[in-house]
């Protein structure tokens, strides 16, 4: 039998539902009426937002929370290149996304038409795979490969051009089935080569990143962990992927990691690295594994073989999603007498005091050490906790222990503004979930409008702002190396309490310390979006330095 007729822009909506998209985040454009009109009815939600990139950095956060494709519709030219960074958060992050973008119509194409992009010239090296679809009767076959390729392997963005006029054109053409991500498993001449490498190790430790894990994968191996008494340590702004309460904790390998963790990421002599690539954060620059031959023996686990030996040459590759490799790992079994297991339990004691906010102590009337530690008083364990970049971000990867998968939305792209927009996506998706974005002064205005967004949704989430006046970082970078120079990282702030509140939402100033709990209590109370509007002393450049003593410091090196 023949399928019924349908325009492009409704066969597309068929196929989104097919391949079970519930939610998608856009900007409006006059390219893609036809799949506007055809989303009118149908089952998924739609947030419409203020710009691009935080459309874009929505799709990419429901990616990151739930393995699935994020989707994202923008519109041609100024639309597509408003949501790169979106795209570039996925590729560098290796979450699943597409981002649907109009184009001109096929008859106009190759003039250089109203807000005509080549976009796989654009997006070549951003996106996993790009495509225009020139014939709607294979929108089924083009969308089912845009499911695939953004989550088989390893997962990243895919960009799908839609021309106006094929959106609009009729064709008779079958659903596709619903995609089904490719798992790739252990051999068990794999899994015995590691039982064998284990028991021959004196100092294992196991290194957790990437994507591709579950909640069920992170409990597997929270299991393994415990019956091999094997210390584990998180990537950059992975700390989601194993519980910090566990004893087998030893904290994660970021930016500033404790010294005591890097001593013993060094000192291993089987270094297990699952789902991570070991890039140039936290690798420290690449200065914790020699290159292309670690001395340590390296078994490196990763989806997609085009990782494995790609910068480190393992010892054992296993070509395997974090989720599988962990199901696997109830195979492997601990030797009889586990001789790291006290080694394991000072790595957690270390990382316990590491991440005590009372070890730290920064000046300033409002000092955000004591803020986290109310926090983690404060918060549900299943909080979802997002940040931009920025030095702010420190506090929440040093003092918030992340206990369950799915509670950390964090770019490990360092791009800024990607705290709030995070927020949003994870409170349209997980409306019963505690949603808590911390933000800097600079990070929070990259995509500050969005605020807008959550209070057109009614969305009752916590940005705390930390207000230094100054783009932080980079001002801590110069009295580094060119001390006493400030150049062009001052800032000049509004009222952000205001700026809540002109929006529709809560907003708060909170000045010292003693301000914080109430003031926090109040958002979670107002039922709203709000804003804490924290007042942070610029000094207090790090939870550990001040900008006065970088800046002697450098004088000091300098005059030597
Ligand atoms: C999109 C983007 N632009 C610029 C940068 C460079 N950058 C990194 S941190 C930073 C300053 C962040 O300032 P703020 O949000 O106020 O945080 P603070 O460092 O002051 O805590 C800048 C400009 C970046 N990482 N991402
Ligand atoms: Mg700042």
């Amino acid at each position: 039998m023949t399928p019924q007729p349908r325009t492009g822009g409704q066969i597309l909506v068929d196929q989104l539902i097919v391949h079970g998209v519930d939610h998608l985040f856009c900007v409006p454009g006059e390219s893609y009426l036809a799949a506007l009109d055809a989303l009118h009815d149908a089952s998924i939600a739609v947030t419409v937002c203020r710009q691009e990139g935080g459309a874009a950095m929505m799709a990419e956060a429901y990616g990151k929370l739930t393995g699935r494709p994020g989707i994202s519709f923008v519109t041609r030219g100024p639309g597509a290149t408003n949501a790169s960074p979106g795209l570039h958060i996925a590729r560098q992050d290796s979450s699943p996304m597409i981002l649907f973008v109009g184009q001109v119509g096929r008859e106009m194409k190759e003039r250089e038409a109203f807000q005509e992009l080549d976009y796989k010239a654009v997006f070549g090296t951003i996106a996993k795979w790009v495509v225009d679809v020139d014939d709607p009767a294979r929108l089924p076959e083009l969308v089912s490969r845009a499911f695939h390729v953004a989550t088989s392997g390893r997962p990243g963005p895919v960009v799908v051009a839609l021309p106006e006029d094929m959106l609009t054109q009729e064709a008779s053409v079958a659903d596709a089935p619903p995609y089904e991500p490719i798992e790739t498993h252990p051999s068990l001449g794999q899994t015995a080569e590691l039982q064998k490498l284990l028991w021959a190790a004196k100092r294992p430790v196991a290194i957790l990143g990437g994507s591709r894990w579950s909640a069920q994968g992170v409990q597997r191996f929270a299991r393994f962990a415990e019956r091999f008494a094997l210390p584990v340590s998180t990537s950059f702004r992975r700390q989601m992927l194993f519980p910090a309460d566990h004893p087998c904790y030893a904290g994660d390998c970021g930016i500033g990691p404790n010294p005591k963790l890097l001593a013993r990421l060094k000192e291993a002599d089987l270094v297990l690295l699952v789902g991570g690539r070991m890039s140039e954060m936290p690798s420290q620059s690449y200065t914790l594994f020699d290159i292309p031959s670690p001395r340590q023996t390296l078994v490196h686990i990763h989806p997609d073989a085009g990782e494995l030996g790609r910068v480190y040459r393992p010892h054992l590759a296993i070509n395997a999603s974090p989720t599988a490799f962990s199901a696997a790992l109830e195979g492997v079994q601990p030797p009889n007498e586990i001789s790291w297991a006290e080694e394991t339990r000072k790595a957690h004691v270390d990382f316990l005091a590491w991440t005590d906010p009372a070890a730290v102590d920064p000046p300033g009337r409002f000092q955000m050490n004591k803020a986290m530690a109310h926090l983690r008083r404060a918060l549900p364990a299943d909080t979802i906790f997002c940040n931009g970049a920025g030095n702010f971000a420190a506090w929440a990867h040093r003092f918030w222990h992340f206990k369950h998968y799915g509670t950390q939305l964090a770019p490990t792209s360092g791009s800024m503004g990607y705290g709030v927009p995070a927020a949003i996506g994870a409170k349209r998706i997980f409306p019963g979930r505690t949603v808590v974005a911390l933000a800097g002064d600079g990070d929070f205005l990259m995509n500050g409008q969005e605020f807008a967004t959550a209070v057109q949704y009614e969305l009752p989430l916590v940005i705390i702002l930390l207000d230094n006046g100054m783009y932080g970082t980079i001002r801590m970078h110069q009295e580094r190396e060119y001390p006493g120079r400030i150049s062009a990282t001052m800032l000049r702030n509004p009222d952000f309490a205001a700026y809540a509140t002109a929006f529709g939402g809560h907003g708060e100033r909170v000045e010292t310390t003693d301000d914080f709990a109430p003031a926090l209590a109040r958002a979670l109370a107002s039922g709203k979006p709000a804003i804490l509007h924290c007042l942070v002393d610029p000094e207090a450049i790090t939870p550990t330095t001040t900008l006065t003593a970088l800046r002697e410091k450098a004088l000091a090196q300098q005059k030597a």
